[in-house]
């Protein structure tokens, strides 16, 4: 079956003709896949991404005038500026109560860092149980539920490579106690790869059109496309509270931060970011700056090393504020956003090794040295194009311990330990008994359920043992 004139002239147009030559060349049924794939490619789109950031390195310019972005402080009577918690908190409890508010998880990533094969929410998490992280965040908005007595819709963000295989997890831990009716998977879109000396499109080992998520950023988009925001809207949702999949104790949803978001300022804001205090300049975080009143995150990369050691005149780092990937977006901002995506999320480009066939001898080529340029869109992109933003606080031991890499740093064994310490805390403040080491660190290893607590305060009407032995492996 030739491509039909339409697909020909666009291929044409956007000068990819050897992907047609390469059709002609593979078997029938590898050839009916990667027509399937050429009928689906953005052909209207990819003549300008290839222009744009495949034959040029894209031009980001990165504000020189920048001063670090006004925030609200975890401590809410902190000197660099108080407010009123309370008022806050009963704002955003009211915004979930009355149906306002829906948790979005990213999860269309690759856990390869990690080593894991499967969607990364299906990753044991749990540092006592090994639940899953996915369990995490569905155990918190139990506790929504128990508490405040809704049900607050969650949506997923998965990606071709493990779609299936997320859905197929809720429905085997029958969505964890969630109403299914409740929970959305809706999968990303994918960018084709492009060689990088040729800016012409590639194929995967087994023929097929190579290509990869579009990035964190795509989660814009693809809420749109798939009919994801017009859902949310039909159910009355305002704002959307954005987590990524590799943190387990990330707060799904967090009243004070909705009641800022919607409430400090004039009007509501339209994207809003929680930040942590970054620990040392060289911290590999992006930071939050303002610059012509708008926030934008400015990547550690792109800030000279001297501006991020400046101090302030009480010795803190002048630029604090690093990024950790927890949003609050407006619907509507979102709908707007992923009209303008083209402008408003420009795609980041990667250099890489793609592994692909051979134009010439259809062979699979794993290469040695960067072949390939990816594209992937930022979700932080968008914040420049919100017209109000809050930045608010978070602490890192309550609320960041991600799992990344399979060692060292952001692994499964440094989650586990701030997940201890996190409980450990939390606990003693409940007059709970912890044995701990000569270095001050628990002897112990706790894991605190999403469902039991997701703030010290939870504790308080909680059963808890008076004391946890000396080695003891703790499920609360
Ligand atoms: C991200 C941020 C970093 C910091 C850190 C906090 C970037 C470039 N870096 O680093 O500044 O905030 O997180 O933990 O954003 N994802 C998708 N689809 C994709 C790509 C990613 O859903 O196409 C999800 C992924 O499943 C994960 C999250 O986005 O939940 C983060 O992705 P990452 O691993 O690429 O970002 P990371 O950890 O390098």
């Amino acid at each position: 079956m030739p491509a039909h004139d339409a697909l020909q002239d666009m291929i044409a147009s956007a000068d990819q003709s050897h992907l047609l030559k390469l059709a002609d060349r593979l078997k029938p049924e590898r050839r009916a896949a990667l027509m399937q794939d050429l009928e689906e490619a953005d052909w209207d789109k990819i003549p300008a991404w290839i222009e744009r950031y495949v034959r040029h390195k894209p031009d980001l310019p990165i504000p020189t005038d920048v001063d670090p972005a006004p925030y609200y402080p975890a401590d809410c009577a902190s000197a660099v500026r108080s407010y009123d918690e309370t008022r806050f908190r009963a704002k955003g409890e009211q915004l979930i109560r009355n149906g306002r508010v829906a948790a979005f998880i990213v999860a269309g990533g690759q856990g390869s860092r990690l080593g894991f094969e499967g969607p990364k929410g299906c990753f044991p998490g749990g540092a006592v149980t090994g639940k899953p992280l996915f369990q995490f965040f569905a155990d918190s908005l139990l506790r929504f539920r128990d508490r405040l007595g809704v049900s607050v819709p969650l949506y997923i963000m998965t990606s071709p490579l493990n779609h299936d295989a997320t859905v197929a997890f809720f429905k085997e831990h029958k969505h964890f106690g969630l109403d299914p009716a409740d929970v959305t998977c809706f999968q990303q879109g994918g960018v084709p790869s492009f060689e990088m000396r040729t800016g012409r499109m590639m194929l995967t080992p087994d023929g097929r059109l190579a290509s990869n998520p579009d990035g964190h950023g795509g989660s814009l988009t693809a809420l749109a496309k798939s009919g994801a925001l017009e859902d949310m809207a039909n159910r009355g949702v305002e704002h959307i509270s954005y987590i990524q999949v590799d943190n387990p104790i990330a707060r799904v949803l967090d009243p004070v931060f909705l009641g800022l978001h919607a409430d400090a300022a004039d009007s509501s804001a339209e994207m809003s970011s929680k930040m942590l205090p970054k620990a040392y300049p060289e911290e590999k975080l992006g930071m939050f700056v303002a610059s012509d009143g708008r926030v934008s995150v400015i990547e550690y990369s792109d800030l000279p090393m001297e501006r991020q050691r400046e101090t302030t005149p009480d010795g803190k780092l002048k630029f604090l504020a690093g990024n950790i990937a927890m949003h609050v977006l407006g619907r509507a901002f979102v709908e707007r956003v992923a009209q303008t995506a083209e402008e408003a999320l420009p795609f980041h480009r990667a250099e890489k090794k793609i592994p692909c066939l051979d134009p010439e001898t259809l062979e699979p080529v794993s290469p040695s040295e960067n072949n390939g340029i990816k594209l992937e869109r930022f979700v932080f992109d968008a914040l420049p194009s919100a017209a109000q933003s809050i930045v608010y606080e978070t602490v890192r031991r309550d609320e960041f311990a991600p799992i990344k890499n399979a060692e060292g740093v952001d692994s499964p064994a440094s989650s586990a330990q701030i997940q201890t310490e996190r409980a450990a805390a939390w606990l003693e403040r409940a007059g709970v008994q912890i044995p701990r080491n000569d270095e001050g660190k628990s002897d112990c290893v706790i894991e605190l359920s999403t469902r039991t607590a997701l703030w010290a305060s939870d504790l308080a009407d909680a059963d808890l043992p008076k004391k946890i032995k000396p080695g003891a492996k703790v499920a609360i």
